[in-house]
This record gives C-alpha cells, sequence and structure tokens, in this order.
C-alpha cells in the first residue's frame, strides 16, 4: 500500500484484512477511509475500498432481509403511511428542538409530550384543504445512529420510505453541531438529501466482461476516457462484478458509481425548519443558516412557536416543494370529488388513470378535463395530455 496513506490508515487496514466477520470487515474499513487523507494521490484508493465496502454493507443486508422474512417482526418504528408522509428529525439534546411542537401545532396530537423526552415516533394528522399529511416526530438522532445508537437503524430505516424528510434545527444552539450530525448520520445510512440519482445505469451481463458506454455529449465531457473507463471497471470489478454494462448518461463521478453499485442508497428530498428565533441571541442566525445551507436545501423555513411565525400555507409550499399537484375527479353524474388525488406534476390523463384503478387505463375512451380559467375551459383530451394543479377530470371508458 502506498505511504501516502499514513500510519494509523495502515493499521486500520490491517485490522480490517485480519476480521473475521462482515461487520468487523466493515467496521475497520470505514476506519480505513476515514483516516486516509482525501487528495488527488489517495482518491483511487478511496474510492476503490469504498466500492468493497458498498459490497461488504450488501452482503450484511441481504443476509438481514433473509432473516427479516423468517422472523417477521413489527417494529413500532415502521409507521404504515397515510397520505403524504413528512418525519420530523432532529439532533439529540435537552430540552429538544422542538418537533413536538411543530407536531402539535399541525395536527393537535401530543400536547402532553413537549418538553419530555419521546422514546418512540409520535403520530398526527394535518388535514390541509381536504388533502392528508401524515407528519411523524421520530425520537432523536444520536451521534451513531447509523450504526445502531438510539434506535437509529429504526429510525433510519423508517425515513428512507418517507415523501418528505424535515430537519428541525434549534437557533438558539450550535447550529453547524446540529446539521453535521444529522448530515453525517444520513449519509452514513446511504440516504442522499436533496439530489438526484446519477445518470447511470449498471446492468449484469453474461458477457464476461465489463463495458463502459458513454452515451451522451456531457457523459463524454471527461479528459481521459480511456483512464476514467479503466477506473470505472476497477470500482465495478471491487464491487464482485464480473461481467457488465456500465451506461453513462450524464457528468459522473466516481462516488456516483459507488452509489449506482450500492443498492440501499435512497434518495430523499429535504427541508429545514429552524425554530426558536425568539430566543435571545439568535439575532442573524436564520440568515447565516440559509447562508450555508441553501445550496443543498432549497426550502428553509424559519419559525418560532411564541410569536406564531408558522407558514400559514405549509401544505402548499410541501406540494410545491414536492413537485406535486392536485387534480379532481368527476363522475359520470358530474359530482366533483372533494378529496383531491395528489400526483406528480407533469402527469398525464394516463398517469392519473392508472392512479384511480387501472380498469381506467386498459378500457380508456377519452376524457373531460375542465381547467378554470384556459382559453378552453372543458376540453376532450387523450391519455397523453399534461394535466396542471386544480384540473377536475371525467375520465370515459369503452
Ligand atoms: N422559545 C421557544 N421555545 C420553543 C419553541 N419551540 C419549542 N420550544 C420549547 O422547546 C422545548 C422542547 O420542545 P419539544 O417540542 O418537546 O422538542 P422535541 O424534543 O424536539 O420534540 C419545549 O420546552 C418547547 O416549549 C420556540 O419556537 N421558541
Ligand atoms: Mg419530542
Amino acid at each position: 500500500m502506498s505511504s501516502n496513506i499514513g500510519a494509523e490508515a495502515q493499521a486500520a487496514y490491517g485490522r480490517y484484512l485480519d476480521a473475521g466477520s462482515l461487520e468487523e470487515k466493515i467496521k475497520y474499513l470505514e476506519e480505513f477511509i476515514s483516516l486516509v487523507p482525501k487528495h488527488k494521490a489517495t482518491e483511487k484508493i478511496v474510492a476503490l475500498n469504498r466500492s468493497r465496502l458498498s459490497k461488504l454493507k450488501r452482503e450484511v443486508e441481504e443476509r438481514r432481509q433473509r432473516q427479516k422474512i423468517t422472523q417477521k417482526v413489527v417494529s413500532p418504528f415502521s409507521i404504515k403511511k397515510e397520505g403524504i408522509q413528512i418525519i420530523l428529525i432532529s439532533s439529540y439534546f435537552t430540552p429538544g428542538a422542538g418537533k413536538t411542537t411543530v407536531l402539535n401545532y399541525l395536527t393537535g396530537a401530543a400536547q402532553d409530550k413537549i418538553g419530555k423526552y419521546t422514546p418512540l415516533p409520535e403520530i398526527g394528522i394535518y388535514n390541509y384543504n381536504k388533502i392528508r399529511f401524515q407528519i411523524v416526530e421520530m425520537p432523536s438522532i444520536m451521534r451513531g445512529a447509523s450504526e445502531g445508537v438510539g434506535n437509529g437503524k429504526e429510525i433510519l430505516s423508517q425515513i428512507r420510505s418517507c415523501d418528505l424528510l424535515c430537519l428541525c434545527v434549534d437557533l438558539s444552539r450550535d447550529v453547524k453541531d446540529q446539521m453535521n450530525l444529522l448530515l453525517n448520520e444520513l449519509t452514513k445510512a446511504e440516504i442522499r438529501i436533496n439530489r438526484l440519482p446519477p445518470p447511470l445505469n449498471i446492468q449484469k451481463t453474461g458477457s464476461n466482461k465489463i463495458q463502459v458506454l458513454y452515451l451522451t455529449k456531457e457523459a463524454k465531457n471527461i479528459e481521459d476516457v480511456g483512464e476514467f473507463t479503466e477506473r470505472v471497471k476497477e470500482l465495478v470489478n471491487a464491487n464482485g462484478i464480473k461481467n457488465a454494462i456500465v451506461k453513462i448518461y450524464g457528468e459522473i463521478s466516481f462516488d456516483d458509481i459507488i452509489d449506482a453499485l450500492t443498492p440501499s442508497v435512497v434518495y430523499k428530498k429535504a427541508i429545514i425548519i429552524a425554530t426558536k428565533g425568539d430566543l435571545p441571541h439568535t439575532e442573524g442566525l436564520f440568515e447565516k443558516l440559509e447562508r450555508e445551507y441553501s445550496e443543498k436545501f432549497s426550502k428553509i423555513i424559519g419559525i418560532s412557536i411564541h410569536k406564531r411565525t408558522f407558514p400559514k400555507d405549509f401544505g402548499e409550499l410541501i406540494l410545491k416543494f414536492l413537485k406535486k399537484i392536485r387534480i379532481y375527479t368527476m363522475s359520470s353524474g358530474g359530482d366533483i370529488a372533494e378529496k383531491p388525488l395528489i400526483i406528480d406534476e407533469d402527469s398525464t390523463v394516463k398517469d392519473a388513470a392508472l392512479k384511480i384503478h387501472r380498469k381506467f387505463y386498459e378500457s380508456f375512451d377519452h376524457a373531460i378535463v375542465i381547467r378554470e380559467g384556459a382559453r378552453q375551459r372543458r376540453k376532450k383530451v387523450g391519455l397523453d395530455y399534461v394535466l396542471v394543479d386544480n384540473d377536475i377530470v371525467e375520465i370515459f371508458t369503452l
């Protein structure tokens, strides 16, 4: 191993090589990666070992899935989704960041739990214009949560399937500490925040070689394609994959390749709620938080429960952030449903039909869309028609 690495890292690597169990191997390899100084000369070795690490983690995950099937335990941290699920988290300290306060403000739930440590999830329903948001407060995240400290594994596992993650940050305490802890544990749990999946795809084949294809102009925009290709192959190979096609559709980094090789990586949308802006010595701190984190978090809300500064249109703000629209279905009798159907922005009539029931798609004939304010208020359309917020849709089947 190269001398760029340092003695401590070398020692950790030795422990990794000697380790007997998968868990130990993961622990020492993580230690090694964290100890290696990060610069150009070590980039390759770090990437290679991160690829090995992701393979080890996949093996542990596969083993856990197999055990889960045989055990079938129901965890109190596993919450059945109702409507749009928003999870509130914060880093652990007392008194807390104000999660229960937010939950209670939005839903009326858990009034008696404000100011108390809540070791289990607290749940409430926030109704906004007939749209249901399920607000879940998770127990505070502790350092080491991704390794299981303070039920961290269960909490992070539920976060993986929520619709929106909300980081509650107390402005009266060190904001950086709180953010670092949360972002660090999320990253370790393979939860990527406000990022799109990288533009690449790795398919295993039977061809007995690794092939790398650059399919767009952006993908080809690399200094030395030959060297890059060799490195990609090395990373894929280090993950135990000997035959595959790697299709690259845009600009990517080595970290992106490792993410694509790690099936447990999920991509989550998240916002920050900064609390307690009324307390002394918090002036200017919200603006500082915005300056430091607005690149990663396009939505940061500053609140103070005492000054009642919670946004009145929180539901609207969330729908926009999640790029969702609401449509209203109409029956043949002309009755418009009271509850909207929530679908992704840019959805078509086909997407809506499928969401209502497959049969509306399978025997679809045409649809009528009523759009207030449009030049043609009532329009006969086909499956490809793109819907917008507040459209009223009636589907006619054959
Ligand atoms: N001054 C001030 N105190 C708050 C605010 N929000 C919450 N608190 C207080 O902070 C403490 C912890 O709140 P809680 O909601 O239980 O935090 P949790 O542990 O994150 O659920 C309680 O005493 C709350 O009354 C706020 O906006 N301003
Ligand atoms: Mg609480």
